[in-house]
This record gives C-alpha cells, structure tokens and sequence, in this order.
C-alpha cells in the first residue's frame, strides 16, 4: 500500500518564484552571487529568509550562532523535530545554486505540508545554517547546533579573526554566545539537506537523484614562507630569499605528489599572498592557503604528512623560514543507511531514477550525522559547474530534488528514523 500523502507534491511555480527572488539578493553580474558570511547580501538574504517564512504563517527563530529557522509544529508538542537545511552565504563571487537551493527547497517544503494541514509525528523546521563555506569557520553553525564547536575553531578562524569578532558583535553576538546554540540531540528527529551535486557524475550518468553514502574529510592550513625584502635591481639572483619562490614550488610539488602518491584525493593552494607585494622588491614572506581532502581518515594523515615535508623541503631550498597554521579540520563521514533508504523509497515514488555516491564537497550534513540520522540529496549540476557563476541546475531539476526532499521528509516523520 502507498504510504499516506505519497501523492503530495510542491508548487514548482511558487519553488521558482521564491528561488529568483534569493537569486537576485547579492546577485553578480554574470548571475552569480556574492554572499560571504556576515556580509550586507548574506544578512540581507537571511532577512528576506525571514520575512518570507512569516508571509507563509511560519515561526521563524535566530539562534545563539545565528542560525536562522523556520519552524512548522505539525507534531504533538513533544515530537522531535526534523530539520530540513543548508546554507544562504556564498563563497566570494560563487553561484546561486550552491546552499540556497537547500534552503529554498527546504521552505518550499514546509508551506506544502502547511497548507494539506498534515499532522506528522515529527515538527519540521526549516534553517539556514551560518558560515557554511568557512569563510572565517567552517561549518561554524552546525558545528555550534551540534556542540561539536570548541574554542580552538575560534581561535583558529580563517578569516581575520578580528573581523569575525566584530561581525559577531554587530549581530550581538560573542565568541561565548556561540557555544549557547547547542541543540539536545534528542530533540532532534534527524537532518534532510538537498544540495546540488557540484560535480558532472549524475550528468554523465544520465540520473535524475544522488543519494550521498560518505561526505570527504576536509583539511586546511596557512603556510608562512618568510624570506628577506631585497632590491629587485641590484641584488644578484644566488644571493636572494625570495619568498615567492618557496610558495610557488611548494603548490607545483603538492599537486605533483598528490597525483602521484595519493591518487583519487585533491589539493588547493586557493591564495598566495605577497609581502610587500611591490614590483621592485624581493618578497619578503609569502602566504599560501592550503586545503587537502580525502574520503579516508588514514590518508589524510598520510596526505598532511607528505605536503608539511615537501613545504618544509621547499624552504629549505630557497633558504626561507616556515612557519605552519593549522585551520580547520573535519572528518570523512558516513551518512546514515535507513535515512539514504528512505531516500531511495522516495524517488520511487516519484518514480525518479537515482544513484548512490560519494560527495567530494563538504556539508553541514557530514556536521549533523554526527549527531542524528543525517540525509543529503543530490540534484544534478550543469557541467558539473559549481563556486562560480556558471552554476545551473535546471527547474525540473530543482522541482524533483525539492519533491524527493518532502516525500523523503513524510516518510521519516511518519514512520521514524
Ligand atoms: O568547500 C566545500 O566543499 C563546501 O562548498 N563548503
Ligand atoms: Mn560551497
Ligand atoms: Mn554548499
């Protein structure tokens, strides 16, 4: 027998509507957006969250890492809650799709089960967690939800740490404050996030649904290679401590060792910055920004081994010193079975095809699972484009990840996770 409410689907006029209008909130001129964390168009895209939450009759609430929620009680008062999320900041100049499509699907959601007037065994709400992409920490509001923040990712933030404090400050917020958003798990049904696969694999393989089995281990690291400020005219070239040239050949050797001795894992030097950073003179120091990924625990060990010794090599070489920052550092995870089930039975209903796969980017659901029964869906990515303007996901596309995400949500709130 179908289960109840098998056959409710979303408005996809209504999905689209209400996708163009986020869109348009720090939009860029190639169409993508720029919505850093704490930025005027992040805030301002949190507050058009808000205010299109309370035109839908939904309870909106900002927690104490200013993690914003759209909450429909459609349970007894003592139901757990499932959250159904992701993220409204951007990478710097990123693409429209990348967070907002979670969140806009995940509002789309509550206002279809609103207006059937369903009663579920579990509430659902809707967030918008903060600083998903690490722009000055990684994964800040879900690690803060989940009690998984400590002081060290503080300490540790990627962005200027000044900067970040003062932003946390304007919303009257604190570094302390950060550690008070914690949720019990117990009240806690699970977490449901539809995302866009950022990768071409369900294009190439002609699929309409990924259903995420592991989420990669993300590390990061600043390097400092510090030389000596030199004239660029007189001072002869065997006579230099350039900086610059550390950096260089260290992200030509990191790409060069990942290829060959850790084949399937990926490196970035995403920046180097340049000290003075003048035409005419020899760079003093030169930072780099590190980042490494691995699907397995052991290699990433192995992986942050071999590029701390080759950066440690290159200064050497070029007769620099190396001063090394850890950043941040997250775990591979697996994503729970019953829930990537659950999924799959969705997309039978709404006879979609589907796929199990890995994710090579990073969610705040590898955060949740660590905490509750955690699901993420894919909806495929034109070219695989993602973190850039040319970002598109299709509206057939978006309207069957958003309806795998309700009828996957029903099903948990019906029958348990
Ligand atoms: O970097 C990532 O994988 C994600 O977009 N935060
Ligand atoms: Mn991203
Ligand atoms: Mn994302």
């Amino acid at each position: 027998m179908a289960p109840p409410n098998s056959t409710l689907r979303i408005d996809p006029h209504r999905f689209q509507r209400t996708f163009e209008e986020l869109a348009a909130i720090g939009t860029t001129l190639d169409s993508g957006v720029h919505r850093p964390a704490f930025s005027a168009s992040h805030q301002q895209a949190r507050q058009w969250f808000f205010q299109h939450a309370v035109s839908a009759g939904l309870e909106v609430g900002i927690d104490r890492a200013s993690n914003h929620s759209a909450l429909l009680r459609c349970g007894s008062p003592w139901s757990p809650t499932l959250l159904l999320g992701s993220h409204l900041d951007s990478v710097p100049y990123g693409g429209r799709f990348d967070g907002a499509l979670g969140v806009v699907a995940a509002l789309e959601c509550l206002k279809t089960v609103s207006e059937n007037h369903l009663v579920l065994g579990t509430h659902l709400e809707a967030i918008d967690f903060t600083d998903e992409e690490g722009y000055f920490v990684g994964f800040l509001g879900s690690m803060a939800l989940s009690g998984q923040l400590e002081a060290e990712h503080l300490q540790n933030a990627r962005g200027a740490r000044k900067l970040f404090l003062e932003k946390l400050a304007e919303l009257g917020l604190s570094e302390e404050t950060l550690f008070l958003a914690r949720r019990d798990p117990a009240s806690l049904a699970g977490y449901l996030e539809l995302h866009i696969e950022q990768g071409r694999r369900l294009l190439d393989q002609e699929v309409q649904i990924g259903i995420v089995t592991t989420i990669v281990g993300i590390r990061s690291f600043r390097l400092h290679f510090l030389g000596r400020a030199d004239h660029a005219g007189t001072t002869p070239m065997d006579r230099r401590r350039d900086a610059g040239l550390g950096a260089s050949a260290f992200a030509l050797a990191a790409r060069d060792l990942v290829l060959r001795d850790f084949p399937g894992a990926v490196v970035t030097v995403g920046n180097v910055d340049y000290a003075p950073g003048a035409f005419n003179v020899v760079p003093e120091s030169a930072t780099v920004s590190l980042e490494f990924r691995s699907d397995d625990p052991g290699r990433l060990e192995a992986i942050e081994s071999a590029l701390l010794a080759q950066a440690a090599a290159e200064a050497e070489r070029f007769d620099l010193q190396l001063e090394v920052d850890g950043l941040d550092s997250t775990a591979p995870t697996r994503l729970d079975k019953g829930v990537q089930e659950t999924i799959a039975r969705a997309c039978e209903i709404l006879d979609l095809t589907y796929t199990f796969l890995p994710s090579g980017a990073g969610h705040d659901a590898q955060i949740m699972a660590q905490i509750c029964p955690a699901g993420l869906i894919f909806a495929p990515s034109a070219d695989g484009a993602s973190h850039s303007a040319r970002e598109f996901t299709s509206p057939e596309d978006c309207r069957n990840g958003t309806n795998v995400l309700l009828q996957t949500a029903l099903l948990l709130a019906e029958e348990g996770i």
